[in-house]
């Protein structure tokens, strides 16, 4: 790492002891921008760096609810709001119980250079809770997201902070939430959240875009060798909502996607994956990956174990931070991996990337392929501005544009810098300069 970058890196691991994946996120990002500050002096004299690496806003809450059976629980709440330069924090809310300080601020910090990527007005943020939806009735969803919301409500609007889903939170969650906002503020303001219901301010291609935008950005990684989906061996990891679109939007080109997972275990299905079986399990019955193994005929349900066991042309970690390590990623490379598109945030260790970028594998970074869905959101925003509501195709066709453009400057950006291929590099530096030059230009905020 450049030794100015470095001297930054370390002031704010020590600033934020403990916080082994914002560390984690923030080394990657630097290791970037050597050759940016040799451009860009103004950089370093206007401490961007320094500014981007501390939150604007960071609020950490008590979430008071009542269980089924009348006990009282509490959980914690967050949203950190990292950076306004581009438009108004904009980023998921993600419910899982390994919810912390440390795992918000990586999110934040990533979502401020997808964001900028995408071209759309919006700024980063994230937020969440250590709170366990598994097993809870809607009733307990129901009443911890109104908990949740009236603490968080005099932190968002349309114009300050947007949020949205994540892990755990899809469109059951955001209805809850924002039934809440509407209740507290008397007002029907659509913008303030995305991933809303169709019928009520919600953009339609928001639920497939991860998926489906993480899968076009790895179609146009394969293009650059002559290379598509069709035919290709796939193994995705997850079978949440990113995970399923890009099983769905992978097999429409033509691959076979012959894996997915949960945190219990994966299937094995030679035929494909039938994603119409696979809706009805995790959407419909919000049930586990075991049940698909046990109703569809030769299929293998592999009880723990690692998804990256097998063998893939292709590999879509779609599930959660550091699912791949550099193990992992050997064993692929040596069986035949082409191409990593992550749709997760941060799924591949910092050695795993290693790993794929020596042997020359195509690799998406998540900051760029799976900024489909946040992209979407900047286009629900917009439907909202307008009280308009577009049809799929016409959706659709922005979100492939969108994607289009980001491969597009990820690849020129790696060019320009004289790393021709490296999507990491072309990801952090396209996405750090367009943040940097709004952050100067409004001066020391
Ligand atoms: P979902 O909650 O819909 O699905 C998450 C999936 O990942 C589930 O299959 C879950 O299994 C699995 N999973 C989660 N945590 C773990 C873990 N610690 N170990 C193993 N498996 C795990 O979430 P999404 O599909 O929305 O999100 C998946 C990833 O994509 C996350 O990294 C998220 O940040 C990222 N992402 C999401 C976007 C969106 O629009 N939703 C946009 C961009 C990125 P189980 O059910 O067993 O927990
Ligand atoms: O990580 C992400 O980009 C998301 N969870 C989507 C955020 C959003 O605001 O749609």
């Amino acid at each position: 790492m450049d030794a100015r970058l470095e001297a930054i890196r370390d002031t704010v691991l020590a600033r934020n002891p403990g916080e082994g994946e914002f560390h984690q996120a923030v080394t990657e990002v630097l290791e970037s921008l050597g050759p940016v500050h040799d451009r860009h002096p103004e950089f370093l004299e206007g401490a961007v760096l320094e500014r981007l690496c501390e939150p604007e806003r960071q609020i950490i809450f008590r979430v008071p609810w009542v269980d089924d059976a009348g006990r009282f629980q509490i959980n914690r709440g967050f949203r950190v709001e990292f950076n306004s330069a581009l438009g108004p924090f904009k980023g998921g809310l993600r419910f899982h119980p390994s919810v912390n300080l440390g795992i918000v601020k990586f999110l934040g910090f990533e979502q401020i250079f997808k964001n900028a990527l995408t071209g759309m007005p919006i700024g980063g943020g994230k937020g969440g809770s250590d709170f366990d939806p598994r097993g809870r009735s809607d009733a307990e969803i129901m009443r911890f997201c109104q908990s949740f919301m009236t603490e968080l409500y005099r932190h968002i609007g349309e114009y300050t902070d947007v949020p949205a889903g994540d892990i755990g939170v899809g469109g059951r969650e955001i209805g809850y939430l924002f039934g809440q906002y509407k209740r507290i503020t008397n007002r029907y303001e659509s913008g303030v959240l995305t991933g809303k219901g169709i019928s009520w301010g919600g953009s339609l291609v928001r639920p497939e875009a991860t998926g489906y935008g993480t899968v076009i950005f790895a179609e146009e990684m394969l293009k650059t060798r002559g290379l598509s989906f069709d035919g290709q061996r796939v193994v995705v990891s997850g079978s949440g909502n990113v995970a399923i679109n890009a099983i769905a939007k992978a097999q429409s080109l033509g691959a076979t996607v012959v894996a997915c997972s949960d945190s219990s275990g994966y299937v094995v299905d030679e035929a494909g994956i039938d994603v119409a079986l696979l809706r009805q399990i995790k959407e419909v019955e919000r049930g586990r990956l075991k049940d698909y193994g046990i109703r569809r005929s030769a299929v293998d349900y592999v009880d723990g174990g690692s998804v990256w066991d097998l063998d893939a042309t292709v590999a879509l970690p779609c599930a959660t931070q550091n699912e791949l390590d550099g193990a992992a990623a050997a064993r692929l490379v040596r069986n035949g991996l082409l191409a990593v598109g992550e749709g997760a945030n941060m799924p591949s260790t910092r050695e795993a990337v290693a790993v794929f970028q020596d042997a020359g594998v195509l690799f998406g970074p998540g900051k760029a392929a799976n900024a489909g869905g946040v992209a979407t959101s900047a286009l629900e925003m917009q439907q909202n501005a307008s009280r308009d509501s577009w049809s799929f195709a016409h959706t659709e066709e922005r979100l492939t544009e969108i994607m289009v453009g980001i491969h597009d400057r990820c690849a020129a950006t790696a060019d320009e810098y004289g790393d021709p291929g490296n999507y990491v590099l072309g990801a952090n530096i396209g996405g750090f300069v367009k943040v940097a030059d709004a952050m100067l230009a409004q001066g020391l905020i």
